[in-house]
């Protein structure tokens, strides 16, 4: 690693000591493809059991101090039970994530179905997210709606866009405090001809009908190939609408692998727009959305939150002056290297100092697998159900 000055070392360092990225309770569940769901061994059988993996992957990194639930996959009896308990274990819950994709009354739509009576049932139950928010103590309601047609004809375009307006709004009135609304858009899938929230655009014009504390999300593996996500990064902080994100990582379709897996300098460049609009640490959720398929779960999420650190760190490194100085000569290929400096600098040294610094193991994977905790739960959970989302 090139030598850093002793004042951007310091700089960059007490960046990535404040930054927070949120885990999902799903990646610690049985997860697969709609062929298979390959069981492992260890894996929750409940949402406590989650929390306390969500707990293990922060102990081990420091920078994962919140684990996002996925509501009625992890409904219990009495949340501030579960908020106790996670706060027990050094973590809290994070993002509350509406699921209306799974009861067979939403095969033509949830918010958006034709029948006034699905509706009403999908709304309530975005009304009870809200609900689980304020036991919780949660800040942000996240929306994706699997809703769209499959045929042209199939249903009226505007009217459908019109039915998910109205729940939104709804859902909307009912926040309070610093509560917010995030919409995620995908472009396609489950639906194949249309989707009703397939793009930033669309997520855009509902969050600015709705008032500010509606935002977007943006899920890195719900675009199409070759799509400029960062320059989607770029407007939506311009507009003042990003809210969040769900890292993950896809070569072909929604594949949810490990964030920076498949395209690092992709993950770099958005990080990129984020520090230079000085937005790493003022409210936007830095969030993993994967399932971990065919890997181990908790070395999987400690790998990906690693490899966000290490395109942020990248990122911080980014020499603005040399940068701006380049862009207004007009100065192309200095530009284009000032960004590339800093991509190609290997920024492990530095955060293995940042571990260390924070009373951390500087090699988080190793520790975790000399910690014995794999044993541990592969004993404890040998029986009972696994959790999962058995496609
Ligand atoms: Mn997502």
């Amino acid at each position: 690693m090139t030598d850093l000055a002793p004042q951007t070392r310091s700089r960059v360092l007490s960046s990535l000591r404040t930054q927070r990225i949120e885990t999902a309770s799903w990646a610690y569940g049985n997860s697969g493809t709609r062929f298979k769901v390959f069981a492992q061994q260890g894996v929750p059988r409940d949402p406590y059991e989650k929390v306390a993996d969500a707990a293990t992957v922060h102990r081990f990194t420091g920078v994962a101090p919140t684990v996002a639930l996925h509501i009625p996959w992890d409904r219990v009896d009495d949340y501030a039970d579960l908020a106790r308990h996670a706060k027990d274990l050094g973590v809290t819950l994070g993002t509350i994530n509406a699921n209306v994709f799974q009861d067979d009354d939403y095969k033509l739509g949830s918010v958006t179905n034709a029948d006034p009576a699905v509706r009403r049932k999908a709304t309530d139950h975005l009304l009870e997210c809200v609900d689980v928010m304020d036991a919780t103590g949660s800040r942000d309601l996240k929306l994706w709606f699997s809703d769209g047609t499959n045929y042209p004809g199939q249903d009226d375009v505007r009217t459908r866009q019109d039915r998910l307006a109205e729940a939104l709004a709804e859902t909307y009135a009912r926040l309070t405090g610093d509560q917010r609304m995030l919409l995620e858009y995908k472009l396609f899938e489950p639906a194949f001809y249309m989707t009703d929230v397939p793009d930033w655009g669309t997520a855009y014009l509902h969050c600015v009908q709705l008032g500010e504390r509606a935002q977007v999300v943006i899920d890195t593996g719900h675009h199409a190939p070759g799509t400029n996500i960062e320059f989607i990064v770029a407007m939506l902080l311009r507009a003042g609408r990003l809210g969040g994100f769900d890292f993950n990582s896809r070569f072909y379709a929604d594949d949810d692998l490990m964030v920076g897996a498949a395209d690092p300098f992709q993950l770099f460049r958005i990080m990129h727009e984020i520090v230079l609009a000085d937005e790493l640490d003022k409210g936007i959720a830095f969030m993993l959305d994967q399932c971990h398929n065919i890997e181990p779960k908790i070395p999987a999420v400690i790998r990906s939150v690693m490899n966000v650190q290490e395109a942020t760190a990248k990122a911080l490194l980014v020499d603005h002056t040399a940068l701006r100085a380049a862009q207004q000569a007009g100065d192309v290929l200095e530009a284009n290297a000032a960004l590339m400096d800093a991509y190609h600098t290997d920024v492990r040294p530095l955060l293995r100092d940042l571990r260390a610094d924070l009373g951390l193991d500087p090699d988080p994977i190793a520790a975790y697998r000399g910690s014995g905790y794999f044993e541990r739960i592969r004993e404890e959970r040998a029986v009972g159900q696994a959790a999962g989302w058995g496609a």
